[in-house]
């Protein structure tokens, strides 16, 4: 089984998307950035994860229909905690942008999925624009990218995708238990033509993804957590519709990246509108639960 080849390592000083990353992206559908946030930025981070009430307060459980729960916390805006900082701030919104080509993004959510060790969950193959599009969102011009908070492997369940497969276009998806997962034979199909790859990553490398790549990733059954922060952004020219629990079209309130390291923000969570376990249970019944 593949890992990842479109790779590249993060610079504190010049980083900027060059034209092999945004051609790996075109072709691929992501790139993987090692080291993209420093040990001082994850550990800042972790405080707000770990030491706030965030997950007890905010945490949602998801059935995987195989007997473990997806575990996740999920909100609408960034707010001006350290995760705020992260999904504000230049390394993220700039590589963001420039990797999607579609001129300016905003904040589409956030969220934490914390897979505990032995307990956590699946996520079933699916494109996030899969559900989204359920959304009322008519071009599939989001990207999320997808931070490692602890060390993620294939024994505690990393991120599996299929490399190219956002070039099929949206695939039909359907409600398997509680999640929304891409129709298995198209999977398949799609399989023999985009081979899996895994998604082997360290704290603080970020993987960012279109849309419409599918990805999964198995259930944690190691004594290793595997924890990550997932922030996906939207085209200012995509916005939904229709009001739905993710944000309408607001302007990043940009922060330099200094900001995620000095930011001392661990619990005030001001602003940022979490997703309750009702408004995700109406989801699901509409066939759109957020997993
Ligand atoms: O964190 C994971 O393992 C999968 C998350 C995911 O696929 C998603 O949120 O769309």
């Amino acid at each position: 089984m593949a890992e990842l080849t479109a790779v590249y390592d993060f610079t504190e000083n010049d980083f900027r998307v060059t034209p092999d990353m945004k051609k790996n992206f075109d072709d691929e559908g992501y790139i993987l950035v090692r080291g993209l946030f420093n040990d001082k930025e994850m550990n800042n981070l972790r405080k707000v994860f770990e030491q706030s009430d965030l997950v007890s307060q905010h945490g949602l459980h998801v059935d995987d229909g195989a007997g473990k729960k997806t575990k996740i916390a999920l909100w609408t805006h960034p707010g001006s905690d350290v995760s705020g900082m992260m999904a504000r701030c230049d390394k993220v919104v700039n590589t963001c942008t420039d990797l999607l080509d579609k001129g300016e993004i905003y904040h589409y959510h956030g969220k934490l999925l914390y897979k505990d060790a032995f307990t956590g969950g699946a996520h079933l193959w699916h494109q996030d624009y899969g559900y989204w599009y359920r959304n009322s969102l008519n071009f599939p011009d989001l990207i999320t990218v997808f931070i490692a908070i602890d060390k993620c492997t294939r024994t505690n369940g990393c991120l599996q995708v299929l490399p190219g497969s956002h070039k099929c276009g949206r695939v039909d998806h359907e409600m398997v238990t509680e999640q929304m997962s891409a129709v298995s034979e198209r999977v398949e199909a799609i399989k023999k033509v985009c081979p899996l790859a895994y998604a082997e990553m360290e704290p603080g490398d970020a993987l960012f993804f279109h849309c419409n790549v599918l990805h999964c990733s198995s259930a944690n059954d190691s004594p290793n957590r595997r924890w990550a922060y997932l922030i996906a952004y939207n085209t200012k020219d995509n916005n939904p519709i229709v009001p739905h629990h993710h944000a309408q079209y607001t302007p990043i309130q940009r922060v330099p990246n200094s900001a995620v390291a000095e930011c001392t923000n661990y619990t005030d969570f001001t602003g940022k509108e979490f997703l309750t376990g009702h408004e995700s249970k109406e989801k699901s019944q509409s066939g759109n639960r957020e997993t």
